[in-house]
């Protein structure tokens, strides 16, 4: 991609053909790399614990039905169909990634989300072949046989494991709001240690990203997300709890590429948190047309229109639950009918408060709602696009309520 940037910045480019031929070149070479990795993980990496293709037929999955998932899987990490084949390659090998999986402070509510599923699709048979090496909610291992567990996946595996982490870190009083194991380290010792002999971390669910409901006001233990506790950089699959493909297509990305998706800035991966919630929303043309939802059980909630007014948080939220949708592709929080939360932004709870009302009807410290104090909520949000909108309506309310009260 570089290469054809600076094409494009030395303006020599010749048309169209140059530029695909570019493109052309700049994806040969992304599978060129990929080949490398594969091999490299073949010769380095464990055999694999599950046979895929046999797994997949005893769960009723076809190969056709296999073959549909990796299409849609690969578009959905924004590869050509070139990669298909390498995609179902390290769909075959997704049993041999070694995980270290910690719990800290979180309701443990991400790993129910990924367990629990009616119809098993193939990102969620995947999800049973992960070769857990240390897993607190599903291992059987208690106690000093739990440690040894743990001692162990990290010196056969080191820099080869994946960590993945649920819940926050408590800083306060010194880490001592949360101790675990036999030797009572606390959370962020184990955390520490773990990480730093990890190949990668990637953070499952808002907690572990940016501290989630243990670090909303007052946040009594002083609570943070991972890598802002730690110093460190982490792959933030965040949401609460967040889509199993999400974190499934990351962990195949790594799989063929020996190393994470691009990030955004605050640790998301871009191919699933790259787009507003508001801009793919099958409620958006309600939006547009100004079609409010006033009250739950009106007339427009009947009639599927905009959840913004009833406190709706898609303008201000990165994922894309509309697209992937949750259980089996079945539905998601707009389609059922309520507001978007914003479960996936930094900050959440705190700034997407009060989870029913529009955002500009947010106070500051129970102070009056103005365009000076909305600026200040919406300071702390990622759509700095949409606070024209939110302030203009804001305005706007505030006019029509007084409007009413002179009437
Ligand atoms: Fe947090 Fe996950 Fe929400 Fe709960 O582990 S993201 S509170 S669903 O369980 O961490
Ligand atoms: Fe959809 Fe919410 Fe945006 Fe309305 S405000 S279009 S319901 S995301
Ligand atoms: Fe969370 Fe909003 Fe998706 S509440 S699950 S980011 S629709």
């Amino acid at each position: 991609m570089g290469k054809i940037l600076t094409m494009l910045k030395g303006g020599n480019m010749k048309g169209s053909d140059d530029y695909s031929k570019a493109v052309s070149n700049h994806y040969k070479q992304l599978m060129e790399y990929c080949k490398i990795n594969q091999e490299r993980l073949d010769r380095e990496l464990p055999p694999p614990r599950e046979d895929l293709k046999e797994l997949l037929a005893e769960r009723g999955v076809s190969r056709r039905d296999f073959i549909k998932w990796t299409s849609i899987m690969t578009s959905a990490l924004m590869l050509p169909p070139m990669f298909r084949p390498a995609l179902a390659r390290a769909a075959e090998n997704f049993s041999r990634l070694p995980i270290v999986w910690l719990h800290f402070a979180e309701c443990t509510g991400c790993t129910e989300a990924f367990l629990r599923t009616s119809y098993p699709n193939v990102a969620d048979i995947l999800l049973e072949t992960i070769s857990l090496e240390y897993h607190e909610t599903v291992m059987a291992a208690a106690g000093h046989q739990a440690e040894q567990n743990l001692e162990k996946a990290m010196t056969d595996f080191k820099k080869k494991f994946v960590c993945v982490i649920e819940g926050a870190l408590p800083r306060g009083l010194n880490g001592q709001y949360l101790r675990l194991g036999p030797k009572g380290k606390t959370a962020i010792q184990i955390a520490k240690e773990v990480t730093h002999k990890a190949a990668a971390t990637v953070c499952i669910g808002a907690c572990a990203c940016y501290g989630n409901i243990q670090a909303a006001r007052p946040n009594p233990t002083d609570a943070a997300g991972i890598s802002k506790t730690l110093g460190i950089s982490t792959v933030n699959i965040a949401g609460c709890p967040p889509n199993a493909v999400n974190f499934v297509g990351t962990l195949l990305h790594y799989l063929m590429f020996g190393g994470m998706p691009p990030l955004d800035s605050i640790g998301r991966p871009i191919w699933a948190y790259g787009q507003r919630i508001h801009d793919v929303c099958e409620r958006r043309s309600h939006y547009d047309a100004g079609e409010f939802v006033e009250e739950w059980g009106d007339d427009g909630a009947k009639k599927g229109w905009c959840l913004y007014n009833v406190g709706c948080k898609g303008p201000y939220t990165f994922a894309n639950c509309g697209k992937v949708r949750f259980n089996d592709g079945v539905s998601w929080p707009v389609m059922a009918g309520h507001g978007c939360i914003g479960c996936t932004e930094p900050g959440f709870w705190d700034t997407m408060a009060p989870l029913e009302k529009p955002i500009h009807e947010a106070s500051i410290g129970g102070g009056e709602r103005t365009a000076d104090n909305i600026g200040l909520v919406l300071a702390g949000l990622t759509a700095a696009g949409v606070a024209a909108h939110a302030v203009a309506s804001a305005i706007r309310h505030k006019g029509k309520d007084e409007e009413e009260k002179h009437d």
